[in-house]
């Protein structure tokens, strides 16, 4: 049985940058809707018992076209948003420090040039999908970006999500219309670094 991540804050604890009607849609609507689906799919092909992580990592071990299709849409859909909701905060935004900063650093020279990187990669991507940041078996840090549900953990990377940008219209169209890269500007004030940065050291354990 997987399980939505519930939300520690309010409806409305995100607003300014992502307003009350979104996100009580995008949790309570989109984020359960995958859950309920990628439980039922589950259930009938037999790994709902399985770690979600190992299930998106063997999505080819699936015989069935159609729950293979159905697993990884909801199940990437189920993961994604788990990420998602569980990396704002209502007291979110600022910088990363500690480890997280000094990686941040390495990798992409500062966290400026992270955050243009990424911002990037979320206005760029074609159609409903994601910016990731990851890492990758080695410890380093990686941007990419997915398009639908996919993931770096469906796509066969081998690397850890540790932070995303959802840019699925649902995640922003209700306040910001069809301006993209309002939303992915203003929703850095939002993210929660702290749970970032325990992501990332949760990845480099592994
Ligand atoms: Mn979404």
């Amino acid at each position: 049985m997987f399980k939505q991540y519930d939300l520690p804050y309010g409806h409305e604890a995100l607003e300014p940058t992502i307003d009350a009607l979104t996100v009580e849609t995008h949790h309570d609507k989109h984020h359960a809707t995958y859950t309920a689906n990628l439980n039922a799919l589950a259930e009938k092909a037999g790994v709902a018992d399985m770690p979600i992580e190992q299930l998106l990592a063997n999505l080819d071990t699936i015989a069935d076209p159609a729950l293979r299709t159905g697993l990884r849409n909801n199940g990437g859909g189920f993961y994604n948003h788990n990420l998602y909701f569980s990396t704002i905060a209502p007291n979110g935004g600022g910088e990363p420090t500690g480890v997280l900063a000094e990686k941040i650093n390495a990798a992409f020279g500062s966290f400026d040039a992270f955050k243009e990187q990424i911002s990037a990669l979320a206005v760029g991507q074609f159609g409903s999908g994601w910016a990731w940041l990851s890492v990758t078996p080695a410890g380093e840090l990686v941007l990419s970006a997915s398009g639908n549900q996919d993931n770096p953990i469906s796509l066969g990377t081998g690397n850890t999500p540790i932070f995303t940008i959802d840019v699925w219209e649902h995640a922003y169209y209700l306040k910001y219309r069809n301006l993209r890269p309002a939303y992915v500007k203003e929703f850095f004030n939002v993210v929660d670094w702290k749970a970032v940065e325990q992501n990332y050291l949760r990845a480099v354990q592994k």
